[in-house]
C-alpha cells in the first residue's frame, strides 16, 4: 500500500457511558503491528466525544464527530460546532452520511460548507458519497457520485485534510455489497474526478474508505481492492473483536 490506511468507526447513535468499554476494548487489542500499519479513529455520539478521547489517551486511536454545524457559535439550538467536536478531542468529523443526506435533507453544498467548518477548526472531514439503490440500477452511480464530489469537496483539500468515504446507500446497515469490481471502478473513478477538482498531486494521496456493511467475513475482499484505503464501519464497529478484525484485514 502507497497510502496508510484508516478505519474508522461510525458508531451512530448508539452509546452510553458504559459503552466507553467497546473504545477500551479496541485501544487493548491494536497491537503493535496494527498500529504499525493501520489508522483507527471511533466516532462516538457526541455526548461520548470527549470522554472516549480521555479513555483512549496513549492508545493513538483517534476520535471523532459524526456531523457538526456550518457555523461557528451562536443561536443554532442543538448544532454542534466542528471547533467542539475538536475541543472535545476530535481529529475527525464525518459529513455527509448517507442518513444526514436522507433523513436530514442535507445537499451537496451544504455538506461541502460542514466539511469546511470542519477544516476551519483543524479537523480532517470523511465527506461520505454514495448512490442509492435506484441510480445504481439506472446505471448512474458513477455520475451521481462524482457529481456529489464536485458539490461537497472543499476546494483546496490535500491528503491531509480531507479523508472521502464511498458509502452506497444500499449497502448501508443491508448486509448487502458492491462486488469488488464495483467498487473499484468506482473508487478509481473517484481519484480521478479528486484529481480534477484538487489536482493529482493532492489527489493521489487522499485516503477513499469503503463504507457499508464491512464485516470481517467480507472485509479482506474489500481492503484489497485497488484505491480502498481503509474503511468506514458502522454495526460491525460496536463489536471490538468485529472492528480489529476488519482493521488487522487492511495489513
Ligand atoms: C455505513 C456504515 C458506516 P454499516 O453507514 O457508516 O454502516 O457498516 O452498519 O453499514
Amino acid at each position: 500500500r502507497s497510502i496508510r490506511p484508516l478505519v474508522a468507526g461510525n458508531w451512530k447513535m448508539n452509546g452510553l457511558k458504559a459503552d466507553l468499554a467497546i473504545a477500551v476494548e479496541v485501544a487493548k487489542g491494536y497491537d503493535a503491528g496494527l498500529k504499525a500499519a493501520v489508522d483507527l479513529a471511533i466516532c462516538p455520539p457526541s455526548t461520548l466525544l470527549y470522554p472516549a478521547t480521555a479513555a483512549l489517551i496513549g492508545s493513538r486511536i483517534a476520535t471523532g464527530g459524526q456531523d457538526c454545524s456550518v457555523q461557528v457559535s451562536g443561536a443554532f439550538t442543538g448544532e454542534v460546532a466542528a471547533a467542539m467536536l475538536a475541543d472535545s478531542g476530535a481529529a475527525f468529523a464525518i459529513v455527509g452520511h448517507s442518513e444526514r443526506r436522507t433523513l436530514h435533507g442535507e445537499s451537496n453544498a451544504t455538506v461541502k460548507a460542514k466539511a469546511e467548518a470542519a477544516q476551519k477548526a483543524l479537523l480532517v472531514p470523511i465527506v461520505c458519497v454514495g448512490e442509492t439503490k435506484d441510480e445504481r440500477e439506472a446505471g448512474k452511480a458513477l455520475a451521481i457520485v462524482k457529481k456529489q464530489l464536485r458539490g461537497s469537496v472543499p476546494e483546496g483539500s490535500t491528503a491531509a485534510t480531507l479523508v472521502v468515504a464511498y458509502e452506497p446507500v444500499w449497502a448501508i446497515g443491508t448486509g448487502l455489497t458492491p462486488t469488488a469490481a464495483d467498487v473499484a471502478e468506482m473508487h478509481e473513478a473517484i481519484r480521478a474526478e479528486l484529481g480534477r477538482l484538487l489536482g493529482k498531486a493532492a489527489a493521489a494521496g487522499v485516503r477513499l474508505l469503503y463504507g457499508g456493511s464491512v464485516k470481517p467475513s467480507n472485509a479482506a475482499e474489500l481492503m484489497n481492492v485497488a484505491h480502498v484505503d481503509g474503511a468506514l464501519v458502522g454495526g460491525a464497529s460496536l463489536k471490538p473483536d468485529e472492528f480489529l478484525a476488519i482493521a488487522r484485514a487492511c495489513v
